[in-house]
This record gives structure tokens, C-alpha cells and sequence, in this order.
């Protein structure tokens, strides 16, 4: 019987929880059409055909120390990679396929290179593993709507055994657990209809995982897809409910709880623009401002921003998510503080703007300018010690004005006469 221990659960998890702030990166053969991670199964595109972008593939700029050193700069603390997507590529020497970037023009062991790179930045470590399989030829295809070749009776499913694929799918799982070192963040991806926790032998996989990685900690897509939260948050823990719930293109209204009301550890994975693989039509980013505000949201409801990039086919990072990564980091420098190691501030939102908190300290986040002193709902005169700009340290005072009559209940700080904030995307006090 699986017996959850909550004590290991808090351990394993405190680094992420602290972080806050992450890359994905969704990088494979589809950054060659360009027409995002789906193409092959959108398109419907035949193994023969998409081979051709097996044989091509030579990314001649990969270089992970850039990769690395851009999420560094953000202000990220960790990073997750596509060490194989539904496609089947593997970007690791697996000795399970002929199918992976050792075989292609490029030769290269690209995972590995990667976790070098990560780690050499400080950056927590992590790889993201396709439960689907496109390629492999034990894995359903005919009429699986997920699959390529769905509609296509000459790939009936005769002759398929899908114990084998799970066979070749946990001895990927045991390689990259085995052969890259200390892995932080294993994100599998993802169950749905029949094939979620024991389809996949979850129970083992985990089992495997916990004992080569005991420190790895996992999200929750061995039972659900984007939707739903899973075993832990239903209160019924399975050995593979994961330690995280992974909303995906979201960020949940009210933060995530499980049956009891008792906060769970979420990480809402977002595109910049509307693939998460390369695709060159994507013109429309998520403004840097605004990406800023959604961390900070996500951090006021408890929970962590995984923010993607889909670097193209030579292997960099398109040239509009560099200028946002590197504005996210310029705010991030300044106000970082209000972000690694807080959470929800246990006040309400004000109409202004969130309040993030880290013990005893509150982090108030503007985003708008008021009309008149700010008003601090929520806070007691007595409760404040001082209040700070957090960019450059300089005293807030509280408001003396004469509104106050009006509000007694309600504490006010002086921005000052300059109706501009010295931050017009988020001034933290
Ligand atoms: C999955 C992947 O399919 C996608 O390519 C990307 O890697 C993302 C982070 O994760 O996205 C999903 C998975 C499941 C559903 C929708 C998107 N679903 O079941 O609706």
C-alpha cells in the first residue's frame, strides 16, 4: 500500500516552491517546418515524410551555455527541456532507438550537453519525457486521435503490444535517470481517455524513478492531461499522483487546493506566443510587462510561472523571446526579492494591483497608479513596521492627507505629487 509522506513531500519540493520562476523549452525536429511541436499530427504527415526532417536536422547554433545563461538572466531558477516529444525524437544517445539526435548530422548527445550547461549556471535541472509515442510502432496509432496516422487503415494496429512500448518507454525513463546526473524536475506528458497511472505502469515507473533520482520531483501528468489535478489534490494519493499540479496555458483563479482546502504546489506552463514549439508565423508575444504581471499573479496565488521558448532549427532562441527574457530580468534584478521564497499574502487583492508575502514581510505590486494616497487594505497601521521602495530602498510614507476621515479603517502610503510610478509596470513597495 502506498503510504504519502508529506514531510518528504515539503523537502523535495521547498527548492521549486522557492524558485518561482522557470524555462521550458520545447525544441525537436518540428522546429524544421517551423509550424509548431503538433505538426506531424495536425498535418497528419506520414513517418516517411517526416523523416526528411530526421535526415536534415543539424542545429548548427545550439549552444545550451546560451540557452542557460538567457534563463539565468531572466531571473529563472530552473529549466525543462524536450528530452523527447510526442514526435518519439530523443534528443539523448538512447540505446532503446535509432531515432535520436546521436543519428542525425549534428551527432550529439544534446541532452547531456544541456544538463552540463544548466548546472554550470547554478540552474536547477530539468527534462521534459513524452508519454506518447508517434514513431514507435508499439504505440496506438490507428483511430488513437492523438496519433498522425489516426485516419489511416494502412497503419491498422495489427500486430501492436503495447506492453513492449511501455517496456522501451520506462527504459528511456531509466536512462535519462540514469546517465545525466542529478536530474531536478522530471515533467511527463500526459495521460488521457484510458492510458493514465497504471496504463502506463505508473506505480514501477515511479517506483524506478524514485530509487535511481529520490530527489527528482515530478508533475502530475501520469494521471491527467492540462485538465484536472489529480490523486493528490482528490485526497486519495497513488504512487504516481507527482508532487506538482501543471495547469497549462492558465493560471488557475484561486490557486490550487486539494479537498480539504489545504494549498497544493502548481507551476502554470504558458507560451510567449502561440506554439510552444518554433513556429515562424507566430508574429502576436506576450509583452514583457505583461509576462511580469503574470508572475507576479501566479506567485500571489501560490504557485510557480514555467514560461516557454521554442528555439528554432539552427537551435536558438527566437530573437523576440531574447528581448523579453532579457526585460522580465532587468525588473527581476530590481525585484526579485518579491517573487523567490514568497507566496499568497493572506489579504485581498487590491483593485491596483497584488500583494505577494514572504514571512512577516508584505510585497505590494503596482500596477496602476491610484488617484490620491495608496490605499493598503488589509493592513493595520500598528502591523507596519516601515514601508520601502523595493527597487531603490527609499521610504514610502504613510499618507497624512485629509481623506482619511473618510476611510478609518483603511491605512494609506504617500506616493508623492508625481502622478507617474517610478515603475510603470509593477512598483513593488
Ligand atoms: C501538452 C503537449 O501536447 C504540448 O505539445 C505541450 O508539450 C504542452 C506543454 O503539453 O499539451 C497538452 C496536453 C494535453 C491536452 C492539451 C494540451 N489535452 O488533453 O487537452
Amino acid at each position: 500500500m502506498y503510504q504519502f509522506n508529506r514531510e518528504e513531500y515539503e523537502r523535495r519540493m521547498a527548492w521549486h516552491t522557492d524558485a518561482r520562476f522557470g524555462m521550458f523549452i520545447h525544441w525537436g525536429l518540428y522546429a524544421i517546418p517551423a509550424r509548431g511541436e503538433w505538426v506531424r499530427s495536425i498535418e497528419e504527415i506520414p513517418k516517411e515524410e517526416y523523416m526528411r526532417y530526421f535526415e536534415e536536422f543539424d542545429p548548427v547554433d545550439f549552444d545550451p551555455k546560451q540557452w542557460a545563461k538567457a534563463a539565468r538572466d531572466a531571473g529563472m531558477k530552473y529549466v525543462v527541456l524536450t528530452a523527447k516529444h510526442h514526435d518519439g525524437f530523443c534528443l539523448f544517445d538512447s540505446k532503446y532507438t535509432d531515432f535520436k539526435s546521436t543519428n542525425t548530422k549534428c551527432g550529439r548527445d544534446l541532452v547531456a550537453e544541456y544538463v552540463e550547461a544548466v548546472r554550470a549556471e547554478g540552474l536547477k535541472v530539468g527534462l521534459y519525457f513524452s508519454l506518447l509515442d508517434w514513431y514507435h510502432e508499439d504505440f496506438p496509432h490507428y483511430g488513437d486521435k492523438q496519433h498522425p496516422m489516426r485516419n489511416n487503415p494502412a497503419y491498422g494496429n495489427e500486430g501492436r503490444d503495447f506492453n513492449r512500448y511501455l517496456e522501451y518507454m520506462h527504459n528511456q525513463v531509466r536512462e535519462l535517470c540514469t546517465n545525466y546526473g542529478k536530474l531536478d524536475v522530471l515533467w511527463f506528458d500526459f495521460s488521457y481517455d484510458e492510458l493514465r497511472g497504471e496504463a502506463w505502469k505508473g506505480t514501477e515507473l515511479i517506483e524506478m524513478v524514485r530509487s535511481l533520482q529520490p530527489e527528482v520531483i515530478i508533475d502530475n501528468r501520469l494521471e491527467v492531461s492540462g485538465e484536472g489535478y489529480g490523486s493528490l489534490a482528490a485526497g486519495n494519493p497513488t504512487p504516481y499522483h507527482g508532487d506538482f499540479v501543471s495547469p497549462e496555458q492558465i493560471i488557475p483563479p484561486n490557486g490550487i487546493q486539494d479537498v480539504n482546502g489545504r494549498d497544493l504546489a502548481w507551476e502554470a506552463c504558458v507560451t510567449m506566443n502561440n506554439h510552444w514549439g518554433y513556429c515562424r508565423e507566430d508574429r502576436f508575444f506576450k509583452p514583457a510587462p505583461m509576462l511580469i504581471k503574470k508572475l507576479v499573479e501566479c506567485v500571489s496565488k501560490g504557485g510557480n510561472l514555467l514560461l516557454n521558448v521554442g528555439p528554432d532549427a539552427r537551435g536558438s532562441i527566437p530573437p523576440a523571446s531574447m528581448e523579453i527574457l532579457a526585460q522580465i530580468g532587468g525588473w527581476m534584478r530590481k525585484n526579485g526579492k518579491s517573487i523567490y521564497g514568497c507566496g499568497k499574502a493572506g489579504i485581498e487583492k487590491p483593485d491596483w494591483g497584488r500583494v505577494t508575502r514572504r514571512g512577516n514581510k508584505l510585497y505590494f505590486h503596482i500596477f496602476e497608479n491610484t488617484v490620491g494616497p495608496l490605499p493598503l487594505s488589509g493592513v493595520q497601521k500598528e502591523e507596519i513596521d516601515r514601508v520601502r521602495m523595493l527597487a531603490d530602498g527609499a521610504e514610502v510614507p504613510l499618507s497624512d492627507s485629509w481623506v482619511h476621515s473618510d476611510y478609518p479603517n483603511i491605512t494609506f502610503v504617500d506616493l508623492g505629487p508625481d502622478p507617474v510610478l517610478p515603475d510603470p509596470v509593477d512598483t513593488v513597495l
